[in-house]
């Protein structure tokens, strides 16, 4: 595990990445990563500004390789959650390529540009070719901090480990038969787990190629499969819209059906959309299911014996996986039918929330940790989820967002006397939020605010998948004796 990336070296030739304005081989990725590392020094902590670009996967690489660990920043991210994210992680630099243009919370940090034409020649005489390839640095150091949101209060910085990402990474390997020769394609958005760790990282921790679309589109996917993408990922969203579009779109049908392994996580992807992928191309979508906290703990196999829709798979080599009951005890039933909430524990398990021992000890029962989703496990050993201990957490477009965060940005609106938000069921994005509005204004309706504007307060101080997709104005909101609004009723 010592060198993260061993094609760096190895194979200098051979196709690494490509984004639709750029194209790089390991051997160039080595040289500009190499010199964006040497540059990064001894810095403590650097934020990486994670557009959509190769800049973004080189800045995680090079600061990889310098041992330094990378907070990636969504470029979206409203003013009071960048201030929260940029406050709690005290980055002393920020990564970022030559065009971006950086919030004002930015404009202290000392900027390290990523130029992808500044490479060898950049190497001081007689520098190592790579910095910190891994050799020397404690496997357990922190190597990023993902900022995730919990059910109340601003997000949480979920620290982890050299190791935790080679250990799953590696074990995806082992589920999939991932090898050098796969072409990954995706459009996730790269500063999360899912689209960067899994989606560039693994790639390149198997010397293979990722073809990144720079936003997700049917259209994109449809190209780069058919031209010899041999993997895809993908939330359900976006498996969602593919499924959609195959009645009218053979070129899409034949780029699904001749690519080798569709992986879809982050949440739930309906049995619906499975099956119009399937009987329009044959083939079925494989599921895994991880956590910012956990990266990953099961996937369906591809040795599986049979199609399984609907199950997340089997625990990947490394993650003890057991279910527990509401008195805390383990569920010995592999019967399809007893749900518990599912721990895991391994070495692909974070090290813990960046200044907030309180929130992991909360999380860890012993050394299993919570996730807090409700499973059962069938007679052949495959999970499936069932559901959330949280209703507070939302699960929309593969984003997860806590009602309590929108809430408190919600009464700060002039308009706002009174605000809950709660999750409803959505073809498109699995959830869309609602927000639940009593108006300061009560008697006037002419003076409440709209929801487009609500919506654009949620998206400037949080981010803008955080928005409310829906305002239902109410003159109070239901409470029990407690003053504890009663989220149920809303929904009845
Ligand atoms: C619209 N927009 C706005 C507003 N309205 N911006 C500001 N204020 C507004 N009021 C903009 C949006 O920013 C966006 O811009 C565009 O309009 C469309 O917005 P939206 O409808 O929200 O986006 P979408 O196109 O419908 O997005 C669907 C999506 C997206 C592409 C599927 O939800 C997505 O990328 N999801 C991936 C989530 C993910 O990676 N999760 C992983 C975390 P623009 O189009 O320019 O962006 S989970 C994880 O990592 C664990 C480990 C796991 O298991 O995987
Ligand atoms: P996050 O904390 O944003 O990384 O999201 C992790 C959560 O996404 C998990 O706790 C699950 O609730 C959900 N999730 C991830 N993958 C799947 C999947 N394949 N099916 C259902 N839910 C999933």
């Amino acid at each position: 595990m010592s060198d993260l990336f061993p094609a760096l070296r190895s194979t200098p030739d051979r196709p690494a990445l490509h984004f639709p304005a750029r194209s790089l081989t390991y051997g160039e990725l080595a040289a500009v990563a190499g010199a964006v590392a040497r540059r990064i020094g001894a810095a403590s902590r650097v934020a990486l500004w994670a557009a959509p670009t190769p800049h973004t996967a080189v800045g995680a690489v090079a600061a990889l390789l310098a041992g330094v660990p990378v907070v990636p920043l969504n470029p979206k991210t409203g003013e009071r959650e960048l201030a929260h994210i940029v406050g709690d992680s005290a980055p002393t630099a920020l990564l970022a390529g030559p065009d971006d243009q950086v919030p004002a919370a930015l404009e202290a940090l000392d900027r390290i540009t990523v130029d992808l034409d500044g490479g060898a020649d950049r190497a001081p005489q007689g520098a190592a070719p790579l910095p910190g390839d891994g050799t020397g640095i404690d496997p357990t150091a922190p190597a990023m901090v993902v900022y995730t949101s919990g059910t109340t209060g601003p997000p949480k910085g979920a620290v982890l480990s050299r190791r935790a990402i080679a250990t799953s990474l590696d074990a995806l390997e082992d589920a999939w038969a991932w090898t050098a020769d796969d072409v990954l394609v995706h459009g996730l958005p790269l500063f999360h787990v899912h689209g960067l760790i899994l989606g560039i990282l693994g790639p390149l921790r198997r010397g293979a190629q990722v073809r990144h679309l720079g936003r997700f589109s049917v259209d994109g996917v449809a190209r780069e499969l058919g031209d010899g993408g041999t993997m895809l990922f993908g939330v359900p969203t976006m498996y969602h819209r593919l499924a959609e579009a195959l009645a009218d779109d053979p070129a899409l049908v034949k780029a699904l059906a001749g690519a080798r392994l569709l992986v879809s996580g982050s949440a739930a992807l309906p049995l619906h959309d499975h099956n119009l992928i399937t009987a329009a191309t044959g083939r079925t979508v494989v599921e895994r299911y991880g956590m910012t906290e956990t990266l990953m703990n099961t996937s369906v196999r591809v040795d599986a014996p049979q199609p399984r829709p609907g199950s997340v798979g089997v625990p990947l080599p490394g993650v003890e996986l057991r279910l527990v009951d509401e008195s805390g005890a383990p569920v010995a039933a592999y019967d399809g039918e007893t749900i518990g909430e599912v721990q895991v524990r391994g070495a692909n398990l974070f090290s813990g929330y960046l200044n907030r021992p309180d929130a992991t000890a909360e999380a860890f029962d012993g050394d299993w940790f919570r996730t807090g989703d409700m499973a059962v496990r069938d007679p052949d050993g495959c999970v499936r989820l069932v559901g959330r201990r949280a209703t507070d957490l939302i699960k929309s477009g593969g984003y997860k967002i806590g009602a309590g965060e929108i809430e408190n940005a919600l009464l700060d609106h002039p308009g706002v006397r009174e605000a809950a938000v709660t999750g409803e069921p959505d073809p498109d994005l699995g959830e869309r939020v609602i927000a639940w509005i009593v108006p300061t204004e009560l008697d006037d309706p002419a003076a409440r605010p709209s929801a487009d504007a609500l919506a654009a307060h949620v998206a400037g101080l949080l981010s803008p998948h955080k928005r409310p997709r829906e305002v239902r104005f109410l003159t109070a909101l239901p409470r029990n004796d407690m003053g504890k609004v009663m989220k149920r009723a809303l929904r009845e």
